[in-house]
């Protein structure tokens, strides 16, 4: 089973790098800082979001046709939320991928309007594919647009800047990543569903499937961040952020992992034997 998670992580990684690629070609020389900015951050993730999409899609029968240039817009607004993260009024990172940040090789200011470049082409994307009905488009348009905003990714990123470590508790740190991680996760799945006319009840066993793989993914990134600074102490860490495996310790955290991981799983259960591929992705993206 991992190998085929591996297989088919790599076969969507490939078309949306590719996809992505073609479509931050730019024309015009006097640009060209800004879209090198642009597409040197809007590549080399490992497109989870848009994996996704894909593997929601498949259940869903929805044809690639429909779902890639979607899946490319979110992994855009992914990549330009990693670029304003990194900044230094931000969370201060030297590293993205294990290279210099965006802002480190092209400056803060090419940075932030390559942010903002970027979430405007994910519009774009959207508003211009043929591929979807009118309804079709109105209904992706909205999902992204309230993924990245005040409901979303900014949402969270006010919190978790701005909530002093005394102020945290569980409460705030769910929040923080329901609006932070989980909100483009959310919006990857909800797409997918929605052009794949998915019933209410569909929906929402993938909204909650969504948010509990979100919570489980966060959990499993900060336990990797925490050993790895075991062993590297001079990583740079926002000093007042705090995360779950901050507040309980490793331990409790991964029971907090373990359970948000079963609840994704459970939340699968009305799709039977057809949601088996996503069951074995997420288990392959906790590391469970
Ligand atoms: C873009 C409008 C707009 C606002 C951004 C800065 C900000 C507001 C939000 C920060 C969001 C953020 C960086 C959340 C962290 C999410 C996360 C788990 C990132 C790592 O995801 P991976 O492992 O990354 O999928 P790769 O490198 O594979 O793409």
């Amino acid at each position: 089973m991992q190998d085929n998670v591996n297989s088919y992580l790599n076969e969507v990684k490939q078309k949306i790098d590719t996809q992505i690629e073609d479509l931050l070609q730019n024309k015009n020389p006097l640009i060209d800082a800004l879209y090198k900015s642009a597409a040197y951050s809007a590549s080399g993730g490992k497109r989870i979001r848009a994996v996704f999409t894909y593997l929601v899609g498949d259940l869903f029968n929805v044809k690639e046709e429909l779902l890639w240039l979607p899946a490319c817009s979110i992994e855009l607004i992914h990549a330009a939320s990693l670029i304003m993260d990194d900044l230094p009024y931000m969370e201060d990172s030297q590293l993205r991928r294990g290279k210099p940040a965006n802002h480190v090789v092209f400056g803060q200011d090419v940075a932030l309007l390559a942010s903002v470049g970027l979430i405007s082409e994910a519009s774009k994307l959207v508003n211009q594919s043929i591929n979807l009905k009118d309804a079709q488009r109105l209904a992706v348009a909205n999902i992204l647009s309230k993924s990245y905003g005040f409901d979303g990714l900014v949402a969270g990123q006010f919190v978790d800047l701005k909530l002093k470590r005394k102020d945290i508790d569980f409460s705030i740190i769910e929040f923080i990543n329901l609006k932070k991680t989980t909100a483009l996760f959310s919006a990857a799945v909800q797409i997918a569903a929605e052009l794949g006319n998915a019933s209410p009840q569909q929906k929402d066993a993938m909204d909650h499937f969504a948010e509990n793989v979100g919570f489980a993914f966060q959990i499993a990134e900060e336990l990797r961040d925490a050993t790895q600074k075991k062993s590297k102490p001079a990583k740079i860490i926002h000093q007042d952020q705090l995360n779950l495996v901050g507040l309980f310790g490793d331990d409790e955290a991964k029971k907090y992992l373990q359970t948000y991981y079963e609840n994704a799983l459970n939340a699968l259960d009305i799709f039977g034997e057809k949601a088996n591929k996503i069951k074995a992705f997420i288990a392959y993206l906790v590391n469970i």
